[in-house]
């Protein structure tokens, strides 16, 4: 059934109804992720790379209380614009947000959710939620785990910032049973860089492998989605000391500024970026575009399965 409050944009609709690839993406990286303009460009050149591929983009985000599964380029360039004035919207936030008919910003939780209204089974973005350095005592652990833990939605991403524990991050994901692939890599990459010292599940070299191991997901009646990381490319990966030291000053100011609840992610990533200048930025700006290559890839290999 329909949901009702969902709008699947025409481009969209028609290319699920004709069993081509279509690649999710969040809105959350556009309006609290990156600074205007480069945040509405990013995303609009994203669209642009995933279409070269043969697929079609479906930038999710809630506007005027409506689920929206594809926004026009001007819907992107307003909530760019809006920056942090949008609400960033987490799976506790949806019922409010369109109730109100109010619009948010998605992050990896509610692309999900929408995603999957709308049977979308891939999704690119930069980096998730996880579990926060200090979380065995402010309990800080990302909704985006416990939904890739029950909606069965591929996630490509670079890996997670070391603004969090990426062990236990690592260790929540394989309690909730959710597989972790390295592409081309054994190692978990960490955003910024391409190695964190900690191991994935299993390596996975091509995207006919992971649109095979999403289906056999399906086929088996598995819930959940999985996460694919996918280590920036060498030429824009960063220096480990100097992204270290950023993050390192950035969760002692929050510390100091008593910072809590859905502004944790948003402050640390805002001063982690103010700290290492635009360095940091093109860095993520790369790593999405790589991102939303290997979706697109791998949404046209599920379609070639069926
Ligand atoms: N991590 C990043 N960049 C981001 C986010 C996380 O490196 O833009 C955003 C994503 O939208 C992610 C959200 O889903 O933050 C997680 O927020 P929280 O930690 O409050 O669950
Ligand atoms: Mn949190």
């Amino acid at each position: 059934m329909m949901n009702k409050y969902l709008d699947i944009a025409p481009e969209v609709r028609a290319a699920l109804d004709a069993g081509k690839p279509v690649v999710a993406l969040e809105s959350t990286i556009i309006s609290h992720g990156m600074p205007y303009p480069q945040n509405a460009e990013t995303a609009l050149k994203v669209e642009q790379l995933i279409r070269e591929q043969g697929a079609v983009p479906a930038t999710c985000a809630v506007l005027g209380g409506r689920l929206k599964a594809g926004l026009s380029a001007e819907e992107i360039e307003y909530l760019g614009k809006q920056g942090q004035k949008v609400a960033k919207a987490s799976r506790r936030d949806l019922p409010v947000l369109v109730a109100q008919g109010a619009d948010g910003a998605t992050t990896v939780t509610t692309t999900m959710m929408i995603a999957a209204m709308a049977g979308i089974r891939v999704f690119a973005t930069g980096g998730i939620g996880g579990v926060h350095r200090g979380a065995e005592t402010t309990m800080d652990i990302s909704a985006d785990l416990e939904e890739l833990a029950q909606t069965p939605v591929m996630v490509v991403c670079a890996g997670a910032k070391s603004i969090l524990d990426l062990g236990l991050t690592l260790e929540y994901l394989e309690t909730k049973g959710v597989p972790v692939l390295g592409y081309g890599t054994e190692e978990l990459p960490a955003f910024y860089t391409r190695r964190s010292g900690f191991k994935v599940d299993c390596r996975v070299d091509t995207p006919e492998e992971l649109a095979r191991i999403y289906q056999a997901q399906r086929d088996m009646g598995c819930r959940g989605g999985m996460l694919v990381t996918n280590p920036i490319p060498e030429e824009y990966s960063m220096d480990k000391a100097v992204i270290d030291a950023a993050i390192e000053q950035a969760l002692a100011e929050a510390a100091a500024a008593g910072v809590r609840g859905k502004q944790t992610t948003p402050f640390l990533l805002a001063k982690v970026k103010e700290l290492t200048g635009g360095d940091s930025l093109d860095s993520n700006i790369q790593l999405v575009f790589n991102n939303a290559r290997l979706a697109a890839k791998t949404a046209a290999a599920l379609c070639a399965l069926a």
